[in-house]
């Protein structure tokens, strides 16, 4: 443990302080435990601070990774992520993790470095206006203007971060403002639980009973669970609703996994065929942005309904018969209570509905099942989802980190509880499943991490293995390698033929796994289906950070990947 440095110097004019042990301060009041970090000069006060208030600091290798496992962290914890960057190009090196954030609708504070205020304009080192750059990407942008202002700041930042959806916010502090120590007495320590109200509300209550109307007499309703129910906490308040009213669900994002494969009430391959025949249907927690074609893959005639945390998701793109804004747990919870003793028989008359789901959902099964189970080299890709969905357990989280690869996998791997499945979301950022797994195993060092990358997804934040390694984070990392950016790489193809629709999207064939053992993981490489699965035991095993190196059929692609759905 390193010497205190002293930072309440009894000097004369009373205890003193200074700003980066301010921050560190406001950091644990506000109950966040890791700080996730590239050095420079202009944050360096920050770090002491942490050592006195006992935050743990992960550095890392690129600013990106910070931001990104600062966001990984917050969807981890529930509580807000911080990643903590230097002036200039440390910041525009993190944006990319808060643009991320941004579209996720993830809480989680930067903190930028900046030079000293007294040198404000005059060109000092790693000078830029950071505070613009970042405004339009997170909920809350400021500066520092005094010492005495860090503690207070910071609460402010993290306030706006639960405003609506949750967002990230950024604090830039300049380097004299940092450093400065000031007397206690005059500074604002905001104080646990003391500066900011729960969110939990369930909006107008007249909506809850209309919602419940309509659900007591739905004949087919179905329900999409989306991230927000985990954002919220709302898993047991969206399986009681799903179980009491007896309606199919199909979960998205964070919200998969909330019921488990198995479960009569979870489905997954039938969506399209739920939406085109349910009389009404609950949006929960997603909005209607490409991954819902814009809301126009619902059926004009349909009782739709949503429930938002952002007043601004409801009825975007498409009209709603009813819309609900508030806590997604809490409407949840308060519908069901809405409904319960009226439903009569409304319930067991669902069960034709769900039959014919579940008929549908069998079928399309059976019709992949020799494709899920191919022995054929080069591997298919579905093969290496169905033998990572086989591989998963209870405590598995599984992180999706590519193109193609991760569009399969989609539609095969199950994470088996809630809080056990991450993706970008909707900014689609390739690179984020290092710094994911990096935060969920820091976070939650009992559970496995699982982490598919594409091959090119994983260079772009790779490097950070070595922290894993330094950090002692064993987890399972897999590499779909196609040697390409295939999901980019189909459409070139197929709209400039061979030839002129290759150019740009081929990579070398890189041996992933030397890579790990290069930096002290685990590393194998496969090229027989058969091998796969003991391969992921042995990573597994190994008790270090691993990367399975799978060469994959580079001529498949994801249904999704050929209609270039995303796009339309
Ligand atoms: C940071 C970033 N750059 C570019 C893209 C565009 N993009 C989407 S999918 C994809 C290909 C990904 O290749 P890989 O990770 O190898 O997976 P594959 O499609 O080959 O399975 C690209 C370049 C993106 N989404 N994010
Ligand atoms: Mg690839």
């Amino acid at each position: 443990m390193a010497e205190r440095s002293d930072p309440m110097s009894k000097a004369e004019g009373g205890e003193k302080i200074s700003g980066g042990h301010l921050v560190a301060q406001a950091l644990k009041h506000e109950g966040v435990g890791t700080i996730f970090t590239l050095c420079g000069g202009h944050i360096i006060d920050i770090y002491d601070g942490c050592l006195d208030e006992g935050i743990k600091i992960v550095d890392v290798r690129h600013e990106q990774v910070a931001a990104h496992a600062a966001d990984g962290y917050a969807r981890v914890t529930g509580t807000p992520g911080c990643a903590v960057v230097t002036a200039g190009p440390g910041t525009t090196d993190a944006i990319t993790g808060i643009a991320n954030a941004f579209r996720a609708e993830s809480p989680l504070l930067m903190i930028g470095g900046q030079g000293a205020l007294s040198q404000h304009k005059m060109g000092s080192l790693q000078d830029l206006p950071h505070v613009d750059i970042l405004r339009p990407i997170t909920k809350f942008s400021a500066t520092v203007p005094a010492t005495e202002r860090i503690a207070d700041l910071i609460s402010m930042a993290f306030r706006e971060c639960f405003h609506g959806a949750p967002g990230p916010s950024y604090l830039e502090i300049p380097r004299d403002i940092l450093d400065a120590k000031v007397d206690v007495s005059k500074v604002r320590i905001p104080q646990p639980g003391r500066y900011r109200a729960s969110i939990k509300s369930i909006g107008d209550p007249a909506d809850i009973e209309a919602l419940a109307d309509i659900l007591v007499h739905a004949k087919r309703p179905c329900v999409l669970l989306g991230t927000q129910v985990w954002t919220c906490r709302g898993t047991d308040a969206a399986i009681n609703f799903v179980k009491t009213l007896n309606i199919p669900a199909f979960m998205n994002g964070a919200g998969r996994g909330t019921l488990p494969p198995g479960d009569p009430h979870h489905f997954q391959q039938t969506r399209r065929y739920a939406f085109d025949k349910a009389d009404v249907i609950v949006i929960v927690g997603t909005p209607f942005d490409f991954r819902m074609g814009y809301g126009r893959r619902l059926r004009e005639d349909a009782t739709v309904v949503q429930i938002d945390m952002d007043y601004r998701t409801v009825g975007k793109n498409r009209d709603v018969s009813l819309g609900l804004v508030g806590d997604v747990g809490a409407i949840l919870g308060a519908v069901t209570q809405a409904s319960s003793g009226r439903l009569n028989h409304g319930g067991n008359a669902r069960e034709p509905w769900l039959e014919e789901l579940r008929a549908e959902e069998d079928r399309l099964q059976s019709d992949r099942v020799a494709r899920l189970t191919s022995d054929r080299q080069p591997i298919h890709p579905l093969r290496l989802c169905y033998e990572i969905n086989e591989f998963l357990h209870e405590e598995s989280v599984y992180i999706g980190d590519g193109g193609d690869i991760v569009t399969f996998s989609g539609g095969v791997v199950q994470p088996k509880s809630p809080g056990h499945w991450m993706d970008p979301g909707p900014l689609g950022t390739l690179g984020v499943g290092l710094p994911f797994a990096m935060a969920c195993k820091l976070a939650q060092p009992q559970k496995e991490v699982v982490c598919l990358f594409g091959d090119g997804a994983f260079t772009l934040t790779g490097w950070d293995f070595e922290t894993m390694v330094r950090f002692n984070l064993p987890f399972v990392g897999i590499v779909g390698n196609n040697s390409a950016w295939n999901q980019i790489r189909f459409g070139q193809l197929a709209k400039y033929g061979r030839g002129r629709g290759e150019v740009g999207n081929k990579l070398g064939d890189v041996a992933f796994d030397r890579f790990a053992t290069m930096l002290g993981g685990y590393g194998e490489e496969v090229r027989d289906p058969k091998d796969i699965r003991p391969a992921l035991q042995r990573a597994r095993a190994s008790g270090k950070p691993s990367l399975i190196n799978v060469w994959i059929d580079p001529e498949a692609y994801a249904p999704g990947t050929m209609n270039q759905t995303m796009y339309r």
